[in-house]
């Protein structure tokens, strides 16, 4: 399934959503495939790009055939190298908060299914910012994560400043905040911002068998999990642990509760029914 498409080139998407996306032994039941598809400016995030990503998203987060979404850059050389500076240039507050293109990046955050990143090479600026959006980022050795906005004049606009720094702590954020420098894929590891590091070319098929993996699991139970480990970045440990044991308990209403359960007594492989 294709998304939408540029309106000058009618033949190319800006985004490409392959469903079920493809593995070494074939079709991966209930995973998507989801790729930037700008590889010429290193699948900078242009608005346009933006709108169909976080449509083809909420396409996909209503359709029951997924369970699970890989997002990708197109080519070997970026996930995303950013913002589309070109495009960036030119905006004043007022644009940005007229047209206010970057409220898109709250839908993606309101995905119920689990998103994983599988980033090779530059994930720069919003591409950086767009990796830790999702749920796992799994790297391959060549990526490169990056805050470079202070480059530019400005500073991080889409939670570099604030994803970053819940995800590898004050003084490493602050660092690579400041200064725009790249950490590379095993440091990146080293400070818990990403999942798993594989050889370069790996890179899309681990996240895919990951995404796999998670697609096997009882989807109800699935999307109750990611909120609730989403919620142990908001919420004081409290109300986290409340959220937790109200999403366990009303999980006992489920057919795949039953399911699960009974399949482990019974020594055999559970069938999920997804409700
Ligand atoms: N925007 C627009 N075009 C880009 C971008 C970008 N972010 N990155 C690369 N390109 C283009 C280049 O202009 C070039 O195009 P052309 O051939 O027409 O000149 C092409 O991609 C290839 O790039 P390079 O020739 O520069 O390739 P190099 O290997 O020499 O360098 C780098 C690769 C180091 C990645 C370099 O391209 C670079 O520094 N890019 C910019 C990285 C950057 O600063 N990113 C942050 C952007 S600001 C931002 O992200 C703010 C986020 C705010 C919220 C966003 C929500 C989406």
């Amino acid at each position: 399934m294709d998304t939408s498409r540029m309106p000058d080139q009618p033949d190319r998407a800006l985004v490409q959503v392959t469903l079920p996306a493809h593995g070494p032994d074939g079709p991966l039941d209930g995973v998507a495939l989801v790729t930037l598809n700008r590889p010429e400016v290193l699948n900078a995030l242009d608005f346009a790009l933006i709108e169909e990503l976080t449509d083809a998203l909420e396409t996909l987060d209503r359709d029951p055939a997924c369970r699970a979404i890989v997002i990708t850059g197109a080519g070997d050389r970026a996930f995303a190298a950013g913002a589309d500076i070109k495009e960036l240039a030119a905006q004043t507050p007022t644009t940005l908060t007229v047209d206010d293109h970057f409220h898109r990046w709250e839908q993606i955050k309101r995905i119920r299914k689990p998103l994983i990143a599988a980033v090779r090479g530059f994930a720069l600026g919003g591409g950086c910012e767009l990796a830790m959006l999702c749920d796992m980022i799994v790297a391959g050795e060549d990526a490169q994560f990056a805050q470079p906005e202070i480059k530019l004049g400005v500073m991080p606009g889409a939670g570099g400043t604030q994803r970053l720094t819940r995800a590898i702590g004050k003084a490493k954020a602050m660092e690579l905040v400041l200064t725009g420098r790249s950490m590379g894929a095993r440091e990146a590891e080293a400070h818990g911002l990403v999942s798993k590091v594989v050889a370069a070319e790996a890179t899309v098929p681990e996240a895919l068998a990951l995404a796999a993996r998670i697609a096997a699991m009882p989807p109800v139970a699935v999307l109750a999990a990611k909120a609730a480990v989403n919620r142990a970045e908001e919420l004081p440990l409290e109300a986290g642990l409340e959220f937790e044991r109200r999403s366990f308990y009303l999980l006992f209403d489920t057919d795949d509760q039953r399911e699960g359960m009974a399949a482990f007594t019974e020594k055999r492989p559970p069938n999920w029914k997804g409700r």
